[in-house]
């Protein structure tokens, strides 16, 4: 196995960027691998049979909040306290209660729901969670996890002309003000304008 970290995930956004805007953020140099379909030998490698999946000298790993909370520990954007972890944790685990149902929704009546209800519940609570904090932050005061996995919801909306996601987002103020301050940070500025442009 190569000792330089792998990541094995379709050429897509969406499960991913989360663990590339964290490798590239703490300037880790790895192999960013993006497939058009996933090969028989790398899916018998995986632990579900799915990607994203990473390796490094240490360890073989699914599921895409496992990597990124692996890499957060490793790269010191975890919480330091129980009660940090676990509110980076609780913001993590909702950006998936987001993408979910738009990777899901396939007709006009599941588009329109995720638009006009699911994502402005989401979004609303977000922000005032995020003014809660002082408005820089979600935990703890400094970048976390937990601002880099809604960060990369926000970009992923940002990007997403489908639905109109971009007109979704933009009445959430703090939150638009959020995402400029995490993209101006050299090495994600530099991911976002370098990256493949890509559908998902
Ligand atoms: N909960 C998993 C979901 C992974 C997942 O659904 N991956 C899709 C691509 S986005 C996949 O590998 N599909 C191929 C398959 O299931 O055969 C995660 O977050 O990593």
């Amino acid at each position: 196995m190569s000792l330089k970290p792998t990541l094995y995930y379709l050429d897509a956004r969406a499960r991913a960027e989360t663990i590339r805007f964290i490798l590239k953020l703490k300037g880790v140099k790895f192999n960013d691998v993006r497939l058009k379909e996933i090969p028989a030998d790398l899916k018998a490698r995986t632990s579900f049979g799915q990607v994203p999946f990473y390796e490094d000298k240490d360890i073989s790993l699914s599921q895409s909040l496992s990597i990124e909370s692996y890499l957060s520990e490793i790269h010191g954007l975890a919480g330091y306290t129980t009660v940090e972890r676990a509110l980076i944790s609780q913001f993590v685990h909702a950006t998936q209660d987001v993408y979910n149902p738009y990777f899901r929704a396939n007709d006009e009546a599941s588009n329109t729901k995720f638009r006009d209800e699911i994502a402005p519940k989401f979004l609303t609570r977000f922000q005032q969670h995020l003014k809660a904090a002082g408005g820089e932050h979600f935990v703890g005061g400094r970048l976390t996890h937990a601002d880099i996995s809604v960060f990369a919801l926000l970009d992923y909306f940002h990007q997403q002309t489908h639905n109109n996601l971009p007109e979704v987002l933009a009445p959430f103020t703090l939150l638009e003000s959020f995402y400029n301050k995490i993209a101006s940070i050299p090495e994600i500025a530099e991911h976002l304008q370098t990256r493949p442009k890509t559908r998902l």
